[in-house]
């Protein structure tokens, strides 16, 4: 292996190995310890950082097959400029400068003609655009406008998010002493005796700043499990109790164990005592969720719900490790609320082994991840009212991370109300092939607004649909930078260059200095990365040396006034406790407490439709080859993953005529597509999945084919503009189709 844990760089032989981390793009919610070879200015290779106390020198093959996608000759090499119409994939090269000629004569004639709040920009996940896009919308464009994509009901991760600001005042996730450099050597941490996997499959997503391969770990330290899914995962295959719910359906499940929790008294008395708002008034809404009603809800036994429940409240500690499924739901701040409810009301927040309150490592939290509120206090309170959606959904305002909301950018892009969109700004997302409900809607919409900017290092089919030009994006081993979503603090540098492309740290810098240069005082972007380190007391340079900086953990830091800018012992929320009840809701005329919704489209709420369209569809759980769109031109992804599938129980297969490898149409009363058959048991003969994220980047880019991407569009299928009442959280993962062979 030849890693020396002293060297940041060495030889070996004719390659050069960097220690560094690898974030974006290709994408990923991790950013893991890494040793990148290379050939002068080709990589060659990537393993893992057999020294890393992150990731323990285990990667997932898409790290290991990074060479393939940054050396790809078909990746976008320099700006482009439209010449024929949109959709011809016809283009010119130009030259950085003259791209941003275009841009700085377009923002400023919007600016002149229709105000800044005419330009929209729109990020996809979990990339380091979520720090750098605000900035250049805020700072930059000075737009109020930062959106993620056309996601409908913002859902992923924001429900969650908002759901936590206003009933914790922070962030919680599940602790794998992940704040510890010692990791499960660290004597102040416990080891979780149950952890509740919900609505999340962490093994292959790692999702939100959390590694999946930290709950093996834990269960091979004797940790056990209960998951919350609807299909028989890794993990649930190895629980000791598997909730297989009914798709869109948590909140009930989750307020029938705060049921059972309460009523046997298994609660910690103490902390409900002293640190918890609205305790009574919980107690009587659960209540209305007694085991028989959430049985027929949820399709979960009601034994199994009270059973996990009672493993759940006595486990000292236990933790909660969620996911998107959470947030996929009309009332998915209802079902995050009801899970934190779950975690303050068995004393699990905040302490060893449970549900860790966390903040950014060292408190660095620009250029890395999560904060999108970078530049945001530049604009007047004028210009930030109007954030499309925040008037008629006023949680917008109170989440973790603020965007606005792309159901209400859609619906003003389609009615030019309250104002028209002028511009749309597209910086690591691939719009209606994936991140969007609703594809065609999307499609159309997008096509009407005048300029359209993508920057991408990959020519997607949104690029082709719309852009007006097109910018080359460096990927990650072509970016120096920083990586901090939550800890520990590493650096990420850059080790080649691809032809013309700039990072995303690079162009926001630029663009900056033309559209604003006050609110852009670096003059490269080191120095902007040594602004950024500041809290830390470390320069780029010396972070790059380090590879990584850890935190020192602190728990129960609602005792010692860790977490209110006061100082004083409590929550960072307006009581200072767990709001269970919460006042500000009342006030907003939303119920102050968590209830199930049901789906828009689901045997209960549309039982008519069902005999049309008889089974519940899923759509969009993770493989370990994707990640979203991406990697879809990867030869040895496609090798293990040729085709999009649709996979089904046998005997729903059997029952529709189905085999193993058929292609498959799925559809519904809003579109269909197409996928390939796959039979798994685990998976409730009623409930189907489909794949999300597919277009074809072998196959023709010009329209009418544009790669084939509305052919097994999942998105085809579900809908935009359909959330619950908060704005957040809509029915991606939960509705209904009937299949046939195509
Ligand atoms: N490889 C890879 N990793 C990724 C991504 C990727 O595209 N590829 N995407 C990243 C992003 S943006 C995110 S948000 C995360 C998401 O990652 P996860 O949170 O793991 O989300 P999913 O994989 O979509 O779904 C997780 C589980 O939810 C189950 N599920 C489906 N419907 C329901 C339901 O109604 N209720 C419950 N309780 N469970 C349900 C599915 O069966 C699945 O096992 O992953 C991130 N990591
Ligand atoms: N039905 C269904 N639909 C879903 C989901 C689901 O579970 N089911 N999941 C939803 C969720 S949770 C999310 S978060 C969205 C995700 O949606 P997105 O995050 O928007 O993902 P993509 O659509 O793949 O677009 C990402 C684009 O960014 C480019 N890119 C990657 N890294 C970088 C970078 O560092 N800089 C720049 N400039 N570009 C980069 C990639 O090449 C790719 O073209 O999809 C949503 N769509
Ligand atoms: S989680 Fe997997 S894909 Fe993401 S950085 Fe780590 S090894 Fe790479
Ligand atoms: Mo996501």
């Amino acid at each position: 292996m030849g890693s020396d844990s002293k060297k940041v760089q060495w030889q070996e032989g004719d390659l050069t190995v960097t220690r560094t981390c690898a974030w974006t793009a290709p994408g990923c919610h991790d950013g893991c310890a890494v040793l990148y070879y290379t050939k002068g200015n080709e990589l060659v290779k990537v393993e893992g950082d057999p020294e890393s106390k992150y990731n323990f020198g285990r990667l997932c093959m898409r790290c290991l097959s990074m060479p393939e996608l940054v050396n790809d000759p078909k990746r976008v090499k320099w700006p482009m400029k439209r010449i024929g119409e949109r959709g011809e994939n016809k283009w010119e090269r130009i030259t950085w400068d003259q791209a941003y000629d275009i841009i700085e004569e377009k923002v400023r004639e919007i600016w002149k003609d229709y105000g800044p709040e005419s330009i929209v920009t729109a990020i996809g996940t979990g990339r380091n655009t979520w720090s750098i896009v605000p900035k250049l919308t805020y700072s930059a464009f000075k737009s109020p406008n930062f959106s993620m994509g056309f996601l409908a009901g913002d859902s992923c991760y924001l429900p969650r998010a908002a759901a936590m600001g206003t009933m914790l005042g922070d962030f919680f996730i599940t602790d794998a002493s992940q704040m510890d450099e010692r990791r499960y050597e660290n004597p102040e941490w416990k080891r979780p005796e149950v952890v509740v996997i919900w609505g999340n499959n962490p093994i292959i997503s790692n999702g939100d700043g959390f590694l999946g391969h930290w709950i093996v770990d834990m269960m091979k330290m004797g940790t056990k499990l209960i998951v919350v899914d609807p299909h028989l995962t890794w993990f649930a295959s190895r629980a000791d109790y598997w909730l297989q719910l009914r798709p869109g359906t948590d909140a009930a499940v989750g307020l029938a164990m705060l049921n059972v929790i309460i009523q046997e008294g298994l609660y910690d008395k103490e902390f409900v005592e002293k640190w918890i708002y609205g305790f009574e008034q919980l107690a009587e809404r659960v209540k209305e969720y007694p085991l028989d009603k959430a049985e027929e809800i949820t399709w979960v036994p009601a034994e199994k719900i009270a059973a996990a429940a009672r493993l759940f409240a006595k486990a000292k500690p236990a933790a909660i490790q969620w996911g998107l499924a959470i947030d996929t739901q009309r009332a998915g701040v209802s079902v995050a609320n009801s899970i934190c409810a779950l975690v303050a009301i068995t004393g699990n927040l905040d302490v060893p082994g449970g549900n860790h309150l966390i903040r950014s490592a060292f408190g660095v939290d620009r250029l890395a991840h999560v904060a999108s509120d970078w530049g945001l206090a530049e604009l007047s309170e004028e210009m930030r009212a109007k954030r499309l959606g925040v008037a008629e959904y006023p949680l917008l305002k109170f989440g973790l991370a603020v965007t606005s909301r792309g159901d209400t950018v859609l619906e003003a892009i389609e009615t030019d109300r309250p104002y028209p969109v002028r511009m749309y700004w597209m910086e690591s997302t691939n719009t209606f092939v994936n991140t969007s409900a609703e594809a065609p809607r999307v499609y159309k919409a997008l096509k009407k607004v005048p300029f359209v900017v993508c920057v991408d290092p990959v020519l997607t089919p949104s690029a082709v649909a719309f852009a007006d030009l097109v910018l080359p994006a460096a990927m990650s081993v072509e970016r120096d930078s920083l990586r901090n979503w939550w800890t520990p603090l590493r650096s990420i540098s850059k080790v080649t260059q691809f032809e013309d492309c700039k990072t995303d740290e690079e162009i926001v810098l630029d663009l900056g200095k033309r559209l604003n240069p006050e609110a852009f005082p670096w003059d490269t972007v080191e120095d902007m990365i040594d602004w950024a380190l500041k809290p830390a007391g470390v320069t780029f340079k010396e972070l790059e040396e380090k590879v990584v900086m850890w935190p020192k953990a602190h728990y129960k830091k609602y005792e010692s006034g860790k977490l209110r800018p006061d100082g004083e012992p409590g929550f960072n929320t307006d009581t200072g406790l767990v709001n269970l009840y919460q006042d500000i809701f009342v006030e907003w005329g939303l119920d102050p407490l968590p209830y199930h919704m049901e789906p828009v489209y689901s045997p209960v709420a549309t039982p008519q439709l069902m005999k049309e369209y008889p089974l519940v569809l899923t759509a969009g759980a993770r493989s370990w080859e994707f990640f979203h769109s991406e990697h879809r031109q990867s030869a040895t992804m496609r090798e293990f993953h040729p085709n999009p599938r649709v996979t089904m129980h046998p005997d729903t297969a059997a029952k529709y005529g189905i085999k193993e490898g058929d292609w498959v149409w799925i559809e519904n009363n809003l579109g269909k597509c197409k996928q390939v058959a796959v039979l798994d048991p685990g998976w409730d003969p009623r409930v189907v999945h489909g794949e999300h994220g597919w277009w074809f980047p072998e196959r023709e880019a010009a329209e009418p084919t544009l790669y084939g991407a509305f052919e097994s569009n999942i998105n085809n299928l579900t809908t935009q503009c359909t959330t619950g009442p908060t704005g957040y959280g809509a029915p991606i993962k939960n509705t209904i189709c009937k299949i046939y062979k195509a």
